[in-house]
């Protein structure tokens, strides 16, 4: 399977990550649409939010928990948390992964 963010986790592509836990880690999204926009990845391969949430709901209690202290650490009054879930919904890459933006005002 060629997943690019298999190859991150597994660290084969260098990335800085700004969070790292036991099933989640957390790095800066390429295209960035806010100036804070994260990506939660869980260290395992699930297709999206439904199947991590079937095969492995603890990795989903840690991408929350992640993302709360990732916003206190980089000062986000508040933030929006996002899953795109199939390509019509924007869906781009198939492994599961929460958007963490902030440090915009949000419509
Ligand atoms: P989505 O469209 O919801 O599947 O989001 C995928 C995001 O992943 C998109 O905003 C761009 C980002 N992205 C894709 N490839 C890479 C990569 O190699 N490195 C990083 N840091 N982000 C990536």
């Amino acid at each position: 399977m060629n997943c690019i963010f298999c190859k991150i986790t597994k660290g084969e592509i260098p990335t800085n990550f700004h969070y790292e836990g036991e099933r989640v880690i957390a790095f800066a999204d390429l295209n960035p649409q806010a100036p804070t926009h994260l990506l939660l990845v869980p260290k395992s391969h699930y297709e999206n939010a439904a199947e991590l949430a079937k095969g492995d709901p603890n990795a989903l209690v840690e991408i929350f928990s992640a993302a709360e202290q990732l916003a206190r650490e980089f000062n986000l009054e508040g933030y929006r948390t996002v899953f795109n879930t199939g390509a019509a919904a924007g869906q781009s890459v198939f492994h599961a992964h929460l958007h963490l933006l902030g440090g915009r005002a949000f419509s």
